[in-house]
């Protein structure tokens, strides 16, 4: 199983090397705490492939933790996993669903706590 795990996350990686569309995450000007992009795990204020390397990083090679959780919580259900690196990819470049609000535009999830730490209470 974690052989799988390591070779299905490298085919993930080898696809973060194909040029991939990016969009550009749509901070408030106003500063309050809490809003958050879901997806842009590398707070960075974009949303494309390099928050699914980051995420994937986390995940199962030690790299940083996102800001909050529920940023890398892209699919919204609950748990940060390989899942929700599958659901940003499969949005990138297969017309997958769209990550569930906040997105694209920082704002808060009324079902989650606030994110204190996103690049949206900058
Ligand atoms: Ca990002
Ligand atoms: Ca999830």
């Amino acid at each position: 199983m974690a052989r799988c795990i390591r070779v299905f996350t490298w085919v993930l990686v080898g696809l973060c090397l194909l040029e991939a569309p990016s969009l550009v995450a749509n901070p408030d000007t106003e500063t309050i705490p809490g809003l958050f992009v879901r997806g842009d795990t590398n707070n960075d204020g974009k949303v494309n492939i390099a928050d699914c390397v980051f995420l994937l990083n986390y995940l199962f090679t030690g790299g940083s933790k996102t800001a909050c959780y529920e940023v890398g919580d892209v699919n919204d259900d609950k748990g940060q996993d390989i899942s929700d690196a599958v659901y940003l990819l499969v949005f990138l470049f297969q017309g997958g669903a769209t990550p569930p609000a906040p997105f694209p535009s920082c704002d808060y999830d009324p079902n989650d706590a606030p994110c204190s730490k996103s690049l949206c209470n900058d």
